[in-house]
């Protein structure tokens, strides 16, 4: 088994000269008419205050639950995605009680406990102080779980859709508490959202005062009333139910609150019965998002794979991907700017010689972990956990052109 990626950029070449296969289709085609258009000549639509997408676009969120709609999650269609921005109408959504309603001009953030001047702050007094954007995901700590097996999920959204990613922009944390004054013996935060189930989450005090931002908004506007308008707390890199949404309050503690998020429910479970108490960092994983589950190529030829990687420890350094079951691997190439705990995306040309494939990527983050095995997994951390998955996913193209997670 060959694990020497060889260089992609020959291949690209020899890429680009099979475009001519195209050209005879693309000179045959007639120019596009707008759909609907009654002459040549008339008027498009009107301007618009706030805008959509085509109505011929139809890609959606894929929501689950098991009573009500309110409590469950909603699942981002990473098949369907382009770059390594997730459009905020599509980011995942995880409500442990529903998306609460609420009036940014009554709302205040309190931060209280073991600080010298607790701090009581208005949207407004927020907005005035020093804030920056960055580009981070978030990710379920339940994401890739059906990955666990037995039963593996058909595609890419019902595999790995709790994870998303936007531009966040808020308030550094450190400057709140650098404001408040912590009192020495401090060691952790509890944050608490203002849903009906009160959310907390224990923080040790390093990363709260570390890159944790107060977020206010997404993607350029207001956060989204899904994603915890009008704050939330963002805690780069680390799972998914930390990022405490409709943020009311934080408290200045001693030690970690063991709150009802943070019950055995919510933790690895290893082979031999411990559990680990708590699993913060999102570990490396990438998948190919085209070709994917449920998709079907036309016919053999010519193809761009290409997909998503992260990590919760910094930065994607390498994506290698193999199309023969990973007997050899090639490099794909990364787009730039590669950020830290934020979504990358890579690319590969691939040409599909009609035969059954199997496809699936492998990625290595900037401390030199590599995303392991389904087998290496499961070796690892043994039959009975349900979190923090992050095994490579394997696609296999059959002769007809469908596409299974085998
Ligand atoms: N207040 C509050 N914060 C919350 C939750 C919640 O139910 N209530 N869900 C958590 C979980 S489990 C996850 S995975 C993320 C999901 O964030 P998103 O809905 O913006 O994708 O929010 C976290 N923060
Ligand atoms: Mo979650």
């Amino acid at each position: 088994m060959s694990t020497h990626p060889t260089d992609f950029r020959s291949d690209r070449r020899r890429f680009l000269r099979l475009g001519a296969i195209f050209s005879g289709a693309l000179t045959a085609c007639k120019p596009t008419r707008p759909v609907e258009q009654a002459e040549p000549s008339s008027l498009g639509g009107p301007l618009s205050p706030y805008g959509e997408r085509s109505p011929s676009e139809k890609v959606a969120r894929l929501p689950g639950f098991t009573r009500n709609p309110e409590i469950g999650s909603s699942r981002t269609p990473l098949q369907d995605s382009y770059g390594i921005l997730t459009p905020s109408s599509l980011h995942f959504e995880r409500h442990h009680s529903g998306v609460p309603r609420i009036d940014p001009a009554a709302h205040r953030l309190l931060l209280h406990g073991m600080v010298d001047r607790p701090l009581m702050l208005t949207l407004e007094d927020i907005h005035r102080l020093p804030s920056v954007s960055r580009v981070h995901f978030v990710e379920c700590a339940g994401n890739s779980g059906s990955e666990w097996g037995p039963k593996l999920a058909p595609d890419a959204q019902k595999a790995h859709g709790l994870a998303s990613c936007s531009e966040w922009t808020g308030v550094p944390l450190s400057i709140l508490l650098a404001e408040a004054g912590v009192r020495p013996g401090a060691s952790w935060i509890v944050a608490e959202g203002a849903d009906a189930c009160h959310m907390q989450r224990s923080v040790p005090l390093k990363k709260a005062a570390g890159d944790a931002l107060i977020a206010f908004a997404q993607n350029g506007e207001a956060i989204r009333p899904e994603q915890g308008y009008p704050l939330r707390l963002l805690v780069p890199g680390w799972e998914g139910n930390m990022n405490v949404k409709w943020l009311r309050r934080i408290k200045v503690v001693e030690q970690p609150y063991m709150t009802k998020d943070e019950t055995s429910k919510y933790t690895d479970l290893m082979a031999d019965g411990t559990a680990r108490q708590f699993t913060f960092e999102m570990d490396a994983k990438s998948l190919i998002t085209f070709p994917s589950g449920g998709h079907k190529l036309a016919g053999p030829g010519v193809y761009e794979i290409t997909g998503l990687a992260w990590s919760g420890r910094g930065r994607i350094d390498r994506v290698e991907v193999s199309t023969d079951g990973a007997k050899t691997w090639q490099n794909a190439s990364l787009d730039e700017p590669r950020l830290r705990m934020a979504f990358t995306r890579f690319r590969i040309p691939w040409k599909w010689d009609g035969q059954e494939a199997s496809l699936q990527s492998r990625c290595t983050d900037e401390t030199g972990y590599v995303q392991p095995s389904r087998e290496a997994l499961l070796e690892a951390r043994g039959p009975n956990s349900q979190y923090h998955n992050n095994c490579i996913t394997i696609w296999k193209i059959a002769a007809d052109g469908g596409v299974r997670n085998v």
